[in-house]
């Protein structure tokens, strides 16, 4: 059984399942099930609890600006709630956010400016970390498009190391692009300056 005292009433929550509980407000009437459980620290395990009907809603819903609370505990105290590890609190709004979101670029907190959260984010394997912190596809390195917010994914540093023809590419003329060897010679245009179709030897 879980007691709590709550907008000056006495709240005690029942626990019949983990996850699910019934709520009685001044209770008088102590029970001794042997199928209640108790309501600890652990109890929503990485979610936020509703404290007020003992459920648990993702903390990513915490200061989202929707209630999902029954009694919109998640949506109170966003000028100071504290975000659990692994989450990124946004700092316009409070709203907690895993860093995965932010840093593999699905989620940009409102407001956000200056440098991404992601210092100490690890890229999964097959992504590049750009020099801001996010991650993209290997596959974006060199394309000739910027990806990373701050160009890092195409510089000439990083296409000299990326483009090497150990790796099954061709670093076009000027350094800044590369492309499969298999485009070299096959009457397409690649690179920016088309020297990927000159030299070929016509058979
Ligand atoms: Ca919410
Ligand atoms: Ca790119
Ligand atoms: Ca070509």
């Amino acid at each position: 059984m879980w007691v709590k005292t709550i907008f000056g009433f006495l709240v005690t929550a029942h626990c019949c399942f983990l996850l699910s509980c019934t709520l009685q407000i001044n209770d008088s009437h102590p029970e001794n099930g042997s199928d209640e459980l108790s309501i600890t620290a652990n109890y929503c395990g990485p979610k936020f609890l509703c404290h007020l009907t003992g459920h648990c809603v993702f903390y990513s819903w915490v200061c989202d600006n929707v209630s999902d609370c029954i009694g919109g505990e998640d949506e109170a105290n966003c000028e100071t709630n504290v975000c659990p590890e692994g989450y990124h609190r946004c700092n316009q709004t409070g709203q907690c956010v895993p860093y995965k979101w932010i840093c593999e670029g699905s989620f940009m907190c409102p407001g956000h400016s200056g440098p991404l959260p992601c210092a100490n984010y690890t890229c999964p394997l097959g992504k590049f970390k750009c020099t801001s912190g996010r991650c993209i596809p290997n596959y974006l390195i060199c394309d000739g498009d910027p990806d990373c917010d701050d160009g890092s994914d195409e510089t000439e540093q990083m296409c000299a190391i990326y483009c090497s023809s150990s790796t099954g590419k061709y670093l076009c003329a000027g350094g800044r692009k590369c492309i499969s060897t298999m485009s070299q010679c096959d009457l397409i245009y690649d690179c920016p300056q088309m020297d990927d179709e000159y030299n070929c030897s016509i058979d």
